[in-house]
């Protein structure tokens, strides 16, 4: 099967006002890039005609900045759905020049199915190559890429020579069929193969093939310091005293670690930790650090989504490929963070909080209870149905005019009945089994900055004895009023 090469130019001609468009991969990675990069340039000439041109764009997770920065710079996205970390996009965002829906990623591939998130016109995706028979072999990513391949108009292939035509094998490619006829996923170890290797397209529904040579790009990971070296620490010694009591078997448990700089320490904290036997991850972004302690053998083998490694980490991963080949699988996002999944094989969920209540309710989206950051991405999806669920974050952040740790969450992502133990640099609350003023006790005690401390008591000791949960309405957000109006949490004053 041949189908016609095109350049990034006619493609973006092809997409026209108004259109939905599905972009394949996921977390940065494996996601188009050239087509997308043409389509904000002939946005930018429409505009200049005085022409109105915007898309909506749906994408498994975050993109490239082919994507969501080079749309959002040229003004041309009005809507974007599922997990977006670009500068640009969220600027925009919190501008209200695009609309976005932040959705559970479990759920992106359903709600496209049902149409909730209208009719998508193009899909397009990367591959590293094409089979005789016109299937793709994806690259670092899976995202909503089988979803978005079915249910699209049509469909523009990104060719991509970056990546080898002989990682195919490390796809999985699996859609549950919907109610009433769903069956269970049949995944019983992390590793069980389910799916095919290659997308299947519908001929008819391919436009045409872009060839590209890019390399994915991610946002460069800082060093741990020692904030999250030490919360790296303080997961590793909480894991171990499970393990000792018999709460976590012999074996361990396969774990999901979440994005960013924390999540990336605390696996670096707990590779490194000789106590903990070698494991295995069920998780949806297989990040640096795993390739690192797969090489240590203290990692055997990742399930994922996404391979978002830094250019340099990938070329050792393809260098090494006979190695690396029976430890890595890329599934769609439905299955990385199947709900049905994650409890079944009892998953140890790490991700990160920007901040937590002081009953362990859980923002990791919204700054001030408004400021949209990134999204929710798995995090919930996790947190909701693992075996044990830890967010981890600094008790402090902005050099500590920001307590991490509030009387009231200002946005709620993962509440306080998902939430089973909360870390931060300065210890660990274990929050299973406490009723809600034992939970505020323990986060106090043990998760809170010395700096804010006696402010939190001393709310606590105002808020107790008004029924079940001891919070005052009147004060609950005065933390984020002070630290806007103020610049500093520290001036909360109570009376
Ligand atoms: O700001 O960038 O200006 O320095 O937030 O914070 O400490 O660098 O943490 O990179 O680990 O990101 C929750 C955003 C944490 C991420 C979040 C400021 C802080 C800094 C970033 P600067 P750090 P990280 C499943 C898991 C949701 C999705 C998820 C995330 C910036 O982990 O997006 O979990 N999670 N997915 O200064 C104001 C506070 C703050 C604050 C931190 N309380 N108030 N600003 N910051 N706390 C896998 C996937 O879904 C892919």
């Amino acid at each position: 099967m041949q189908y016609p090469f095109i350049t990034a130019e006619e493609a973006a001609d092809f997409i026209k006002n108004d259109y939905v468009i599905g972009i394949g991969g996921f977390s940065s990675v494996g996601t188009p890039k050239a087509v997308t990069a043409a389509l904000a340039v002939k946005a930018e000439a429409e505009h200049a005609k005085g022409n109105p041109f915007q898309v909506s764009v749906i994408a498994g997770g975050s993109t490239g900045d082919q994507i969501d920065g080079a749309l959002s710079r040229a003004k041309a996205m009005k809507y974007r759905a599922g997990f977006q970390s670009n500068k640009d996009l969220r600027t925009a965002i919190n501008n209200g020049e695009v609309q976005y829906s932040d959705i559970h990623l479990s759920h992106v591939a359903q709600d496209l199915r049902y149409g909730f998130l209208g009719h998508m016109d193009v899909a397009i995706i990367e591959a590293a190559d094409i089979t005789p028979e016109g299937e793709l072999v994806l690259t670092t990513s899976v995202g909503v890429t089988p979803t978005i391949a079915a249910c699209a108009d049509k469909i523009i292939v990104e060719l991509n020579a970056h990546h080898p035509a002989y990682i195919v094998g490390m796809h999985d490619l699996y859609e549950p069929i919907n109610p009433p006829y769903r069956r269970e996923i049949p995944v019983y170890t992390p590793g069980d193969r389910i799916g095919s290797k290659t997308l299947k397209v519908d001929p008819k529904k391919v436009l045409g093939v872009v060839k590209t040579d890019l390399p994915d790009s991610i946002a460069a990971f800082t060093k741990p310091d020692p904030v999250t070296t030490k919360i790296g620490e303080n997961v590793a010694n909480f894991l171990i005293s499970e393990l000792r009591k018999g709460r976590i078997p012999k074996e361990f448990l396969p774990l999901q670690s979440g994005v960013g700089n924390i999540a990336n320490a605390v696996l670096g904290g707990l590779g490194s930790c000789p106590d903990i036997p070698p494991f295995t991850m069920f998780t949806e972004v297989i990040q640096n650090s795993v390739i690192g302690l797969m090489k240590e053998g203290r990692i055997t083998f990742a399930s994922g989504s996404s391979l978002t490694l830094s250019d340099d980490v990938l070329q050792d991963v393809y260098a090494n490929y006979d190695f690396f080949k029976d430890k890595l699988m890329l599934r769609p996002q439905e299955v990385s963070n199947s709900p049905e999944l994650c409890r079944r094989l009892g998953i140890i969920a790490i991700n990160t909080a920007l901040e937590a209540d002081i009953f362990g309710n859980v923002n990791s989206t919204n700054v001030c209870g408004s400021k949209m950051m990134n999204g929710i991405g798995g995090s919930a999806d996790f947190s909701r149905n693992a075996y044990l669920s830890i967010f981890t974050c600094p008790s402090v952040a902005k050099g500590g005019v920001i307590s991490a740790i509030v009387p009231m969450a200002s946005h709620i992502d993962s509440s306080e009945n998902s939430v089973r133990i909360l870390a931060t640099e300065q210890g660990v609350a274990d929050l299973r089994g406490k009723s809600p003023l034992q939970k505020a006790q323990t986060i106090i005690e043990n998760c809170v900055h010395p700096e804010y401390k006696e402010l939190l008591w001393d709310y606590l000791k105002m808020a107790a004895g008004h029924a079940h949960t001891p919070m005052t309405l009147k004060k609950a957000l005065a933390m984020h009023i002070a630290f806007e109006e103020t610049g500093d949490m520290r001036n909360t004053k109570w009376d």
